[in-house]
Protein backbone atom coordinates (compact mmCIF):
# COMPACT_ATOMS: atom_id res chain seq x y z
CA UNK A 1 0.00 0.00 0.00
CA UNK A 2 2.90 2.50 0.79
CA UNK A 3 4.36 1.65 -3.26
CA UNK A 4 0.55 2.44 -4.34
CA UNK A 5 0.26 5.53 -2.31
CA UNK A 6 3.90 6.94 -3.59
CA UNK A 7 2.89 5.90 -7.33
CA UNK A 8 -0.44 7.45 -6.85
CA UNK A 9 0.76 10.94 -5.82
CA UNK A 10 3.38 10.87 -9.02
CA UNK A 11 0.40 9.89 -11.36
CA UNK A 12 -1.63 12.19 -9.54
CA UNK A 13 0.58 15.00 -10.27
CA UNK A 14 1.11 14.09 -14.49
CA UNK A 15 -2.88 13.93 -14.21
CA UNK A 16 -2.86 17.55 -12.60
CA UNK A 17 -0.90 19.56 -15.29
CA UNK A 18 -2.47 17.61 -18.21
CA UNK A 19 -4.52 20.90 -18.52
CA UNK A 20 -1.47 23.28 -18.48
CA UNK A 21 0.25 20.92 -21.20
CA UNK A 22 -2.76 21.15 -23.55
CA UNK A 23 -2.09 25.03 -23.15
CA UNK A 24 1.39 24.62 -24.63
CA UNK A 25 0.13 22.57 -27.22
CA UNK A 26 -2.50 24.72 -28.46
CA UNK A 27 0.45 27.31 -29.08
CA UNK A 28 1.46 24.74 -31.24
CA UNK A 29 4.75 23.90 -29.70
CA UNK A 30 3.41 20.20 -28.62
CA UNK A 31 1.15 18.09 -30.25
CA UNK A 32 -1.16 16.41 -27.44
CA UNK A 33 -4.74 15.93 -28.70
CA UNK A 34 -4.91 12.59 -28.26
CA UNK A 35 -0.61 11.93 -27.75
CA UNK A 36 -1.02 13.30 -24.28
CA UNK A 37 -4.26 11.27 -23.38
CA UNK A 38 -2.09 8.42 -24.45
CA UNK A 39 1.09 9.61 -22.68
CA UNK A 40 -0.79 9.76 -19.50
CA UNK A 41 -2.03 6.00 -19.69
CA UNK A 42 1.40 4.66 -20.53
CA UNK A 43 3.12 6.93 -17.93
CA UNK A 44 0.32 6.05 -15.11
CA UNK A 45 1.03 2.28 -16.76
CA UNK A 46 4.91 2.91 -16.45
CA UNK A 47 4.95 4.24 -12.84
CA UNK A 48 2.81 1.71 -11.08
CA UNK A 49 4.89 -1.02 -12.39
CA UNK A 50 8.00 0.62 -11.37
CA UNK A 51 7.32 1.65 -8.17
CA UNK A 52 5.64 -2.07 -7.08
CA UNK A 53 8.71 -4.02 -9.13
CA UNK A 54 10.85 -1.99 -6.76
CA UNK A 55 9.33 -2.91 -3.09
CA UNK A 56 9.89 -6.81 -2.14
CA UNK A 57 7.06 -7.77 -2.33
CA UNK A 58 5.27 -7.98 -5.31
CA UNK A 59 6.33 -11.13 -7.76
CA UNK A 60 4.33 -10.28 -10.48
CA UNK A 61 2.16 -7.55 -12.29
CA UNK A 62 -0.57 -8.01 -15.10
CA UNK A 63 -2.03 -4.92 -16.68
CA UNK A 64 -4.90 -3.46 -19.00
CA UNK A 65 -2.12 -1.59 -20.26
CA UNK A 66 -0.17 -4.86 -21.10
CA UNK A 67 -0.49 -8.14 -23.55
CA UNK A 68 0.86 -10.45 -20.64
CA UNK A 69 1.78 -10.90 -16.91
CA UNK A 70 5.30 -9.48 -16.07
CA UNK A 71 7.41 -11.73 -14.10
CA UNK A 72 9.41 -10.01 -11.35
CA UNK A 73 12.80 -11.02 -10.54
CA UNK A 74 11.92 -14.25 -12.22
CA UNK A 75 15.15 -15.03 -12.24
CA UNK A 76 16.29 -14.79 -8.75
CA UNK A 77 15.22 -17.61 -7.05
CA UNK A 78 16.25 -16.46 -3.93
CA UNK A 79 12.35 -13.82 -4.58
CA UNK A 80 10.47 -14.10 -1.51
CA UNK A 81 7.70 -12.20 -3.06
CA UNK A 82 4.36 -13.67 -2.23
CA UNK A 83 2.07 -11.23 -3.94
CA UNK A 84 1.03 -10.48 -7.53
CA UNK A 85 -1.40 -7.38 -8.19
CA UNK A 86 -3.73 -6.74 -11.03
CA UNK A 87 -4.18 -2.85 -12.27
CA UNK A 88 -5.99 -1.15 -14.48
CA UNK A 89 -3.28 2.36 -14.32
CA UNK A 90 -5.85 4.90 -15.77
CA UNK A 91 -9.63 4.38 -15.88
CA UNK A 92 -11.77 6.35 -18.02
CA UNK A 93 -8.63 8.11 -19.69
CA UNK A 94 -11.02 9.51 -22.67
CA UNK A 95 -12.46 11.80 -20.08
CA UNK A 96 -8.80 13.37 -19.37
CA UNK A 97 -8.78 16.25 -22.34
CA UNK A 98 -12.05 17.19 -20.81
CA UNK A 99 -11.04 17.84 -17.17
CA UNK A 100 -13.46 14.56 -15.66
CA UNK A 101 -12.76 12.58 -13.07
CA UNK A 102 -10.32 9.55 -14.24
CA UNK A 103 -8.84 6.74 -11.61
CA UNK A 104 -6.74 3.83 -11.61
CA UNK A 105 -7.98 0.24 -9.71
CA UNK A 106 -5.89 -2.39 -8.56
CA UNK A 107 -6.67 -5.61 -7.01
CA UNK A 108 -3.77 -8.09 -5.26
CA UNK A 109 -3.88 -11.41 -4.82
CA UNK A 110 -1.25 -14.07 -3.16
CA UNK A 111 0.36 -16.13 -5.47
CA UNK A 112 -0.86 -20.20 -5.41
CA UNK A 113 2.85 -21.53 -7.29
CA UNK A 114 5.11 -21.89 -5.02
CA UNK A 115 7.48 -19.20 -3.26
CA UNK A 116 10.41 -18.52 -5.61
CA UNK A 117 9.76 -19.86 -8.74
CA UNK A 118 8.61 -17.43 -11.67
CA UNK A 119 5.05 -16.20 -11.33
CA UNK A 120 2.93 -18.64 -14.14
CA UNK A 121 -0.91 -17.40 -15.84
CA UNK A 122 -2.42 -19.25 -12.76
CA UNK A 123 -1.17 -16.87 -10.04
CA UNK A 124 -3.38 -14.27 -12.23
CA UNK A 125 -6.70 -16.27 -12.88
CA UNK A 126 -7.61 -16.75 -9.53
CA UNK A 127 -11.64 -16.14 -7.98
CA UNK A 128 -12.45 -12.81 -7.04
CA UNK A 129 -13.06 -14.24 -3.63
CA UNK A 130 -9.53 -14.79 -3.35
CA UNK A 131 -8.38 -11.41 -3.11
CA UNK A 132 -6.37 -10.13 -0.32
CA UNK A 133 -6.94 -6.21 -0.83
CA UNK A 134 -8.24 -4.33 -3.80
CA UNK A 135 -8.78 -0.22 -3.80
CA UNK A 136 -9.43 2.50 -6.15
CA UNK A 137 -7.51 5.75 -6.85
CA UNK A 138 -10.25 8.52 -7.96
CA UNK A 139 -8.58 12.27 -9.57
CA UNK A 140 -11.25 14.14 -8.81
CA UNK A 141 -11.88 17.38 -7.04
CA UNK A 142 -10.18 16.07 -4.67
CA UNK A 143 -7.53 12.84 -4.83
CA UNK A 144 -8.92 9.73 -3.06
CA UNK A 145 -7.47 6.39 -1.93
CA UNK A 146 -10.10 4.21 -1.06
CA UNK A 147 -9.30 0.41 -0.58
CA UNK A 148 -10.06 -2.66 1.48
CA UNK A 149 -7.96 -5.40 2.71
CA UNK A 150 -11.16 -7.84 3.48
CA UNK A 151 -12.27 -5.93 6.97
CA UNK A 152 -14.38 -3.21 5.55
CA UNK A 153 -13.73 -0.48 3.30
CA UNK A 154 -11.78 3.43 3.81
CA UNK A 155 -11.22 6.17 1.86
CA UNK A 156 -7.86 8.45 2.35
CA UNK A 157 -7.52 12.17 1.20
CA UNK A 158 -4.58 13.21 -0.28
CA UNK A 159 -3.78 16.22 1.25
CA UNK A 160 -1.50 17.57 -2.25
CA UNK A 161 0.23 20.27 -0.06
CA UNK A 162 2.02 17.70 2.34
CA UNK A 163 1.76 14.49 -0.30
CA UNK A 164 0.07 13.13 2.77
CA UNK A 165 -3.22 10.92 2.54
CA UNK A 166 -5.75 11.26 5.51
CA UNK A 167 -8.57 9.03 6.51
CA UNK A 168 -11.25 11.15 5.58
CA UNK A 169 -13.66 8.62 5.14
CA UNK A 170 -13.80 5.42 7.63
CA UNK A 171 -15.55 1.98 7.30
CA UNK A 172 -17.45 3.63 4.32
CA UNK A 173 -21.03 1.71 3.89
CA UNK A 174 -23.02 1.81 0.93
CA UNK A 175 -26.85 2.92 1.58
CA UNK A 176 -29.09 -0.01 0.88
CA UNK A 177 -31.41 1.99 -1.78
CA UNK A 178 -30.79 4.67 -3.65
CA UNK A 179 -32.29 6.62 -6.51
CA UNK A 180 -29.33 7.18 -9.10
CA UNK A 181 -28.57 4.70 -11.89
CA UNK A 182 -25.59 4.89 -14.08
CA UNK A 183 -25.68 3.66 -17.58
CA UNK A 184 -24.46 4.83 -21.17
CA UNK A 185 -28.19 4.03 -22.48
CA UNK A 186 -26.81 5.41 -26.10
CA UNK A 187 -27.07 1.74 -26.52
CA UNK A 188 -30.20 0.89 -25.62
CA UNK A 189 -31.67 -0.38 -28.87
CA UNK A 190 -28.86 -3.02 -28.37
CA UNK A 191 -29.71 -3.76 -24.85
CA UNK A 192 -31.87 -6.92 -23.60
CA UNK A 193 -35.27 -6.94 -23.00
CA UNK A 194 -35.20 -7.54 -19.30
CA UNK A 195 -32.28 -4.59 -18.80
CA UNK A 196 -34.60 -2.50 -21.45
CA UNK A 197 -37.72 -3.17 -18.94
CA UNK A 198 -35.72 -1.99 -15.89
CA UNK A 199 -34.87 0.67 -16.97
CA UNK A 200 -38.35 1.85 -17.86
CA UNK A 201 -38.41 0.56 -13.97
CA UNK A 202 -35.76 3.55 -13.19
CA UNK A 203 -37.52 6.31 -15.21
CA UNK A 204 -41.28 5.51 -14.18
CA UNK A 205 -42.87 7.07 -10.09
CA UNK A 206 -45.75 6.02 -8.83
CA UNK A 207 -46.52 6.47 -5.10
CA UNK A 208 -44.13 5.02 -3.44
CA UNK A 209 -41.05 6.25 -5.99
CA UNK A 210 -39.74 8.75 -7.63
CA UNK A 211 -38.39 8.32 -11.00
CA UNK A 212 -34.32 8.12 -10.42
CA UNK A 213 -32.18 10.33 -11.83
CA UNK A 214 -29.64 9.55 -14.29
CA UNK A 215 -26.03 10.28 -13.32
CA UNK A 216 -23.18 8.81 -15.69
CA UNK A 217 -19.81 10.18 -15.97
CA UNK A 218 -18.52 7.36 -18.40
CA UNK A 219 -15.23 7.13 -15.43
CA UNK A 220 -16.07 3.61 -13.80
CA UNK A 221 -14.57 4.98 -10.61
CA UNK A 222 -16.35 8.53 -10.21
CA UNK A 223 -19.63 6.80 -11.29
CA UNK A 224 -18.96 3.83 -8.33
CA UNK A 225 -17.50 6.33 -6.47
CA UNK A 226 -20.72 8.61 -6.30
CA UNK A 227 -22.92 5.85 -5.20
CA UNK A 228 -20.89 4.13 -3.37
CA UNK A 229 -21.51 7.09 -0.82
CA UNK A 230 -24.68 8.37 -2.14
CA UNK A 231 -26.66 5.27 -2.94
CA UNK A 232 -27.13 4.20 -6.23
CA UNK A 233 -26.54 1.70 -9.21
CA UNK A 234 -24.09 1.32 -12.23
CA UNK A 235 -24.52 -0.96 -15.08
CA UNK A 236 -22.32 -1.85 -18.15
CA UNK A 237 -24.45 -4.61 -19.30
CA UNK A 238 -23.74 -6.87 -22.40
CA UNK A 239 -25.09 -5.39 -25.84
CA UNK A 240 -26.12 -6.61 -28.99
CA UNK A 241 -22.38 -5.86 -30.33
CA UNK A 242 -20.46 -6.43 -26.65
CA UNK A 243 -21.67 -9.84 -25.90
CA UNK A 244 -19.73 -10.07 -22.88
CA UNK A 245 -20.20 -6.18 -22.24
CA UNK A 246 -17.28 -3.90 -21.88
CA UNK A 247 -15.09 -3.95 -18.30
CA UNK A 248 -12.24 -6.26 -17.43
CA UNK A 249 -13.22 -9.28 -15.18
CA UNK A 250 -9.85 -8.91 -13.79
CA UNK A 251 -8.59 -5.47 -13.42
CA UNK A 252 -12.67 -3.28 -13.10
CA UNK A 253 -15.04 -5.79 -12.13
CA UNK A 254 -13.56 -7.78 -9.39
CA UNK A 255 -11.71 -5.11 -7.69
CA UNK A 256 -14.47 -3.06 -7.30
CA UNK A 257 -16.80 -5.90 -6.49
CA UNK A 258 -14.82 -6.65 -3.51
CA UNK A 259 -15.21 -2.98 -2.30
CA UNK A 260 -18.72 -3.33 -2.78
CA UNK A 261 -19.61 -5.91 -1.04
CA UNK A 262 -17.08 -5.19 2.14
CA UNK A 263 -19.21 -1.80 2.14
CA UNK A 264 -22.79 -3.72 2.42
CA UNK A 265 -23.31 -3.36 -1.14
CA UNK A 266 -23.85 -5.47 -3.91
CA UNK A 267 -22.41 -6.66 -7.46
CA UNK A 268 -23.38 -9.05 -10.08
CA UNK A 269 -22.61 -10.07 -13.72
CA UNK A 270 -26.46 -10.30 -13.86
CA UNK A 271 -27.15 -13.52 -12.46
CA UNK A 272 -24.40 -14.22 -9.77
CA UNK A 273 -21.94 -12.70 -8.13
CA UNK A 274 -18.62 -11.98 -10.27
CA UNK A 275 -16.37 -13.13 -6.96
CA UNK A 276 -17.07 -16.34 -7.84
CA UNK A 277 -16.71 -16.41 -12.09
CA UNK A 278 -13.35 -18.69 -12.34
CA UNK A 279 -11.54 -16.31 -15.22
CA UNK A 280 -9.96 -18.24 -18.14
CA UNK A 281 -8.15 -15.14 -19.44
CA UNK A 282 -6.38 -11.79 -18.31
CA UNK A 283 -8.02 -9.64 -20.71
CA UNK A 284 -11.68 -11.15 -19.87
CA UNK A 285 -14.89 -8.90 -19.88
CA UNK A 286 -18.04 -9.58 -18.46
CA UNK A 287 -21.13 -7.65 -17.86
CA UNK A 288 -21.07 -5.96 -14.84
CA UNK A 289 -23.52 -4.17 -12.30
CA UNK A 290 -22.95 -2.89 -8.91
CA UNK A 291 -24.52 -0.85 -6.27
CA UNK A 292 -26.70 -0.34 -3.49
CA UNK A 293 -27.74 -3.83 -2.37
CA UNK A 294 -31.83 -3.44 -2.74
CA UNK A 295 -31.36 -1.63 -6.43
CA UNK A 296 -28.97 -4.81 -7.45
CA UNK A 297 -31.37 -7.36 -6.13
CA UNK A 298 -33.80 -5.91 -8.08
CA UNK A 299 -31.84 -5.47 -11.77
CA UNK A 300 -31.22 -9.12 -11.23
CA UNK A 301 -35.18 -9.99 -10.85
CA UNK A 302 -35.91 -8.09 -14.41
CA UNK A 303 -32.92 -9.62 -16.06
CA UNK A 304 -34.06 -13.24 -15.36
CA UNK A 305 -36.10 -13.07 -18.66
CA UNK A 306 -33.41 -12.52 -20.63
CA UNK A 307 -31.87 -16.35 -19.62
P1 LIG B 1 -11.25 2.05 -20.34
O1 LIG B 1 -10.61 1.08 -19.37
O2 LIG B 1 -10.81 1.83 -21.74
O3 LIG B 1 -11.08 3.47 -19.87
O4 LIG B 1 -12.82 1.70 -20.36
C1 LIG B 1 -13.55 1.60 -19.17
C2 LIG B 1 -14.51 2.74 -19.06
C3 LIG B 1 -15.18 2.84 -17.72
O5 LIG B 1 -14.46 3.65 -16.84
C4 LIG B 1 -16.48 3.47 -18.07
O6 LIG B 1 -17.48 3.22 -17.11
C5 LIG B 1 -16.79 2.87 -19.40
O7 LIG B 1 -15.54 2.53 -19.97
C6 LIG B 1 -17.47 3.83 -20.31
O8 LIG B 1 -17.74 3.19 -21.51
P2 LIG B 1 -18.77 3.81 -22.56
O9 LIG B 1 -18.03 4.96 -23.22
O10 LIG B 1 -19.07 2.69 -23.50
O11 LIG B 1 -19.97 4.28 -21.80
MG1 LIG C 1 -10.49 0.55 -17.64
Amino acid sequence: MNGIGLATKIVNHEVNKAGLVDLIGEVGEINVQGEAQQKLDLMANHTFIETLSKREIVCGIASEEEDSFISINSFDMQNKNKYVLLIDPLDGSSNIDVNVSVGTIFSIYRRVTPIGSPVTIEDFLQKGRNQVAAGYIIYGSSTMLVFTTGKGVNGFTLNQALGTFYLSHPNIKQPEDGAMYSINEGNADFFTTGLNNYLRYCKAGDDDKMPYKARYVGSLVADFHRNLLKGGIYLYPKSAFDRQGKLRLLYECNPIAFIAEQAGGGESDGKGSVLDIEPTELHQRVPFFTGSKNMVKKLESFLKIDD
